[in-house]
């Protein structure tokens, strides 16, 4: 049996001339394909070195990390598949509670963190029984990279069956607590196998890779599809839409959230000369308007491809790459559409009784395929409650499919605000909020945002003689959780509307609040 680690296929994928650029950073720095291979090799040799249990109950040992994007931390990535161990992105805005739910959550074997966070990441990963907490800082300083350099640079990388664990992946819950969603080699292999073809990723295409690196759009499709095709990555630290701007030139294939496009769009400097040599602009994580996707066919030339996938699946649905789309046999991307099923991925909708809706109905969407996980880290409950009896995992995500077959999202059946890409669970912030002193109940709606396509409102009930302060309030949440979640406004109100059940009324809020940050 070949070995099926997901790292194995990303070698061979390594273009022969292993001193060629794999990737050149912003601030200045080349690495060669050879700078990546050993590098992995040293940092994978360095965690299988290390005194902890190779299994556990069938399960490698965990590597969370919460690090500022650098190349040096995809090479962790990378060197964890290497190794065989599970790697544990978090994304860098968590704060101590949130960090100290994950790490308990996990029991991570080795917990990689900022040397600026270290002091209080490292109390709660022993106290949780991490033995190793290592640093690693975006100047390629810390004590991961010092303990490394003593390694071998050779490394065979560890045996896999496509259904090993590879990744887990923390989504927020509705009901305010995160799953682990858990993939496999297999689900991220096959997903980015088929989307090398899909996208039709060519000889000489070059990325410019400018997401952040703990989420499936930034750390799987991106990294994955320059990978797998031994594509350059023209890397961005942190999103800068000017810098993007620039290397457009240098650039074949950009991924972004809808943020970043409208973030490109403000900028003079994006012309049609400017992206000339593009070939591809791919836009997905969270709905594109419309009117994004106009003006941007209008200010480059290009038609902005948009697709649909969640944590838990990776990649479902695209809208077409090739004029002649051997799949669908169809030419055009359609906004407003996250187009087609991709191969291998079956897509379904039901109504809420589980039976088929008519074509071009409206219904819940259910997925399948090689690409979907296969199931919550530790809550085999939750896992059973999200997939169907025939096996149909229930995304959550509320829409229809038209007579030539392309997928519409319209909404959500989960409560859930999707935040310039970044997923906000109004549940958890409400958690927060009606524990704090003086507050009766709370409600978190999303609603309209120029720049983040939805933002959270807060609307706060007092307790009977209580005095509220609503910047109060705010400035507590920011104590406590990932900035990215702190509602951008917040509103003491006398009460929150309710249904004759009882249940509060989000959607009128949802209409009281919505044109809060009307451009106009
Ligand atoms: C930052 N802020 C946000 C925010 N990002 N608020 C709401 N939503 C967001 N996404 C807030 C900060 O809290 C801060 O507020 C202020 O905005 C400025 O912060 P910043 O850090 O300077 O912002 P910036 O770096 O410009 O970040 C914006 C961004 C970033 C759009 C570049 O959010 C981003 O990279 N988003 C991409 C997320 C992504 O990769 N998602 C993929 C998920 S995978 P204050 O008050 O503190 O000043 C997935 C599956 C799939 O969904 O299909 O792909
Ligand atoms: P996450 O849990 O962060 O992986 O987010 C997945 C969710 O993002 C999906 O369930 C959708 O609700 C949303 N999403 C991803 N891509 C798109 C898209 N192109 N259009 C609309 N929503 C999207």
């Amino acid at each position: 049996m070949p070995n099926q680690n997901l790292f194995s296929a990303l070698r061979a994928a390594f273009p022969a001339d292993l001193d060629s650029i794999a990737v050149e950073t912003d601030n200045g720095l080349a690495y060669s394909w050879r700078d990546l291979d050993r590098a992995t090799a040293m940092v994978a040799n360095l965690l299988q070195s290390l005194d902890i249990p190779k299994s556990r109950d069938g399960v490698p040992p965990r590597v969370a990390v919460q690090v500022e994007k650098s190349v040096e931390a995809m090479v962790l990535y990378l060197a964890t598949l290497r190794a065989g161990f599970v790697f544990l992105p978090l994304n860098t805005a968590y704060q101590s509670a949130e960090i100290e739910y994950f790490i308990g959550n996990a029991e991570p074997a080795v917990v990689v963190c900022t040397g600026k966070n270290f002091a209080w990441v490292s109390q709660i990963a022993f106290q949780a029984g991490t033995r190793h907490v290592f640093t690693l800082d975006d100047d390629r300083s810390g004590s991961l990279l010092a303990r490394a350099a003593h390694c071998s640079d050779r490394q065979t990388p560890v045996q896999k069956r496509a259904d090993d664990l590879a990744a887990i992946l923390y989504t927020s819950g509705t009901t305010g607590r995160s799953k682990g969603a858990m993939l496999s080699h297999g689900n991220l292999l096959s997903n980015a196998v088929m989307l090398k073809d899909y996208w039709g990723w060519e000889k000489g295409d070059v990325l410019i890779h400018a997401l952040p690196i703990f989420h499936v759009h930034g750390l799987f499709v991106a990294i994955h599809g320059a990978l797998l095709n031994g594509s350059k990555m023209l890397w961005h630290g942190k999103f800068d839409p000017k810098k993007v701007i620039a290397d457009l030139p240098r650039a074949t294939v950009f991924m972004g959230v809808p943020t970043l496009y409208v973030r490109m769009l403000a900028e003079p400097a994006l012309t049609k000369q400017q992206a000339a040599h593009m070939r591809l602009f791919i836009s997905g994580s969270a709905p594109l308007l419309l009117e994004t996707f106009n003006e941007w066919r209008e200010r480059t030339g290009h038609t902005i491809l948009e697709r649909y996938g969640m944590s838990e699946t990776i990649m479902l649905t695209s809208n077409p790459y090739r004029a002649d789309d051997r799949y669908q046999n169809q030419s055009e991307r359609r906004g407003g559409t996250v187009g087609f099923p991709l191969p291998g991925v079956g897509v379904r909708v039901r109504d809420d009784a589980g039976q088929p809706v008519a074509e071009g109905e409206i219904g819940n969407i259910q997925v399948m395929g090689e690409n979907v996980f296969s199931g919550y880290w530790r809550m085999p409950e939750k896992t059973a409650e999200e997939f169907t009896a025939d096996g149909w995992f229930k995304t959550g995500d509320v829409g229809l499919q038209d007579a030539r077959g392309y997928v519409t999202i319209v909404g959500r059946s989960k409560d859930l605000i999707i935040s310039g890409g970044y997923n906000v669970y109004p549940a958890e912030i409400e958690g927060y909020l009606n524990y704090m002193p003086g507050v009766a109940e709370s409600a978190i709606v999303g609603v309209p945002h120029p720049d983040f396509g939805e933002v959270g409102v807060a609307v706060v009930i007092a307790k009977p003689g209580a005095r509220l302060d609503a910047d109060g309030l705010v400035g507590a949440l920011k104590a406590k959780l990932a900035n990215f979640k702190i509602p951008k406004r917040c509103f003491i109100a006398s009460e929150l509307p309710r249904n004759t059940m009882g249940k509060v009324q989000k959607n009128l809020l949802r209409d009281q609040y919505k044109a809060l940050f009307d451009r106009s």
